[in-house]
Formats: structure tokens, C-alpha cells, sequence
């Protein structure tokens, strides 16, 4: 196919002052942002939502092949068809499957097979990747850089909902396969995250953490 040009629409270049403090803005902005795991049972506006979905689209991936599906999951009934499968998994993974390596260094967080969040928080989006896509005769569409696309997608979608005011978080239970049933997902859709998505709860506490210094980061050559 003919590629086809246009101009570079909506570029802003800032004055360079401006542009430091844009960028120390957004710094202080993002950096503000917690993983959170006391979800309060506040419903969030799905308008909000997505808005937020449509940032995520927009993330630089292979091709423009756009490998992602994301599902939005709101019924309580579903949500706790999820919290049992997780925690099924889970229970598995801090008893028996995870190293004590692992178990270490997950300590200082202080998580658990437990995951009440993913029935409290009103709002569960299942990230998929898709390896390839199935046009409607079947035939494959190979997808490119999936995972790098799809973790990119997430890093957007997490940035807007924090943007918008809304807490996350990132939550792994392995496997994951059981999403695929309980959300209706055909087997090529490989769970990649689920995202829980709310306002934190009263008096939420967070684990005390640090970040790496810019030193301990980056090179510079
Ligand atoms: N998936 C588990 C374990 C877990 C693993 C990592 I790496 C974390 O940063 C946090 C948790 C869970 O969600 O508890």
C-alpha cells in the first residue's frame, strides 16, 4: 500500500524555560502515583474511563497493528467469578510455586494470596495481547513488538487514569489463563495485566518504598 503524508499536526514546542517546567510538572505529577490495594467501593464514572482507554489507544506499537484488547469489567458478579480464580492461583503461588527469593523480595510490600480489591474496587480492565489478529475468514494477521506495544499501551493507560485522579493497580495473578474464560476472550488473546481501577479506600496506607536516583539509572554517554 501507497503510503500517504501529512504535515505534523498539533506539534507544541515550549520556550526552553517552559519546557524545564513542564517537564519537572510532570515529574511531580507522575510521581505522585501509588500502587494502591485498599480500594474503596465508589463507583467510577465510565465516561472517565474511557477517556483513558482512548490515551492507551494511541501508544506507539508495531506497525500500527495496535495488538491490544482491553475489556472493562464493572458486574459484581463477574468481578468475584475473577477474585476466586485469582486467588485460587495466587494461594498456589505464595505456598507452594514462588521461590523464597521471590517471597523476599515481595515482602516489603506486604501482599498476599488475598485479593478482596479485585471484588471492592468497581472497575476491572483485563489487558490482552494478541500475537495475531483473526480477520472474519480466519486468515492470521502476525502482530509485531507485542508484548514492548502492549506494556506501552498499559504505561499510557496508567498515566491517564492517574491524570484523571484515579488509583490503580497493576495486579498479576499467574497464570492468568482463567481470564480469557470469564471474560470471553478467544484463546490467540493472551492475558497480559489486569488493572484494578478505583479511589482508594479511607485511610488506604501504602508500603514504604523508594526509587532508584537518577544516578543509580542512567548513564549518560
Ligand atoms: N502476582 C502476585 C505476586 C506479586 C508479584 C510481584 I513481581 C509483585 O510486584 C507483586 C505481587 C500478587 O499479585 O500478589
Amino acid at each position: 500500500m501507497e503510503p500517504k503524508f501529512i504535515p505534523l499536526p498539533e506539534f507544541h514546542e515550549y520556550p526552553a524555560a517552559e519546557m524545564q517546567q513542564r517537564a519537572e510538572q510532570f515529574y511531580q505529577e507522575i510521581r505522585r502515583r501509588r500502587t494502591v490495594r485498599d480500594f474503596s467501593d465508589r463507583p467510577v464514572d465510565l465516561g472517565v474511563i474511557d477517556e483513558c482507554l482512548k490515551a492507551a489507544g494511541t501508544a506507539p506499537n508495531g506497525a500500527n497493528l495496535q495488538p491490544w484488547q482491553f475489556v472493562v469489567v464493572t458486574d459484581p458478579a463477574v468481578k468475584s467469578e475473577i477474585r476466586i480464580a485469582a486467588e485460587a492461583e495466587e494461594r498456589e503461588l505464595y505456598q507452594h510455586r514462588a521461590s523464597q527469593e521471590w517471597l523476599d523480595v515481595l515482602a516489603p510490600l506486604g501482599t498476599d494470596e488475598n485479593k478482596p480489591f479485585l471484588e471492592t474496587a468497581p472497575v476491572l480492565i483485563g489487558i490482552f495481547s494478541k500475537a495475531y489478529d483473526l480477520k472474519p475468514d480466519g486468515a492470521r494477521v502476525k502482530n509485531y513488538y507485542v508484548s514492548e506495544s502492549v506494556g506501552i499501551a498499559t504505561g499510557f493507560l496508567i498515566a491517564a487514569l492517574h491524570h484523571a485522579g484515579l488509583a490503580t493497580l497493576t495486579h498479576t495473578p499467574s497464570p492468568m489463563k482463567f481470564l480469557n474464560e470469564i471474560m470471553d476472550r478467544p484463546s490467540h488473546e493472551r492475558p497480559f495485566l489486569l488493572l484494578v481501577v478505583g479511589y482508594p479506600a479511607e485511610g488506604a496506607k501504602v508500603p514504604v518504598i523508594e526509587k532508584k536516583s537518577l544516578r543509580e539509572m542512567v548513564a549518560y554517554l
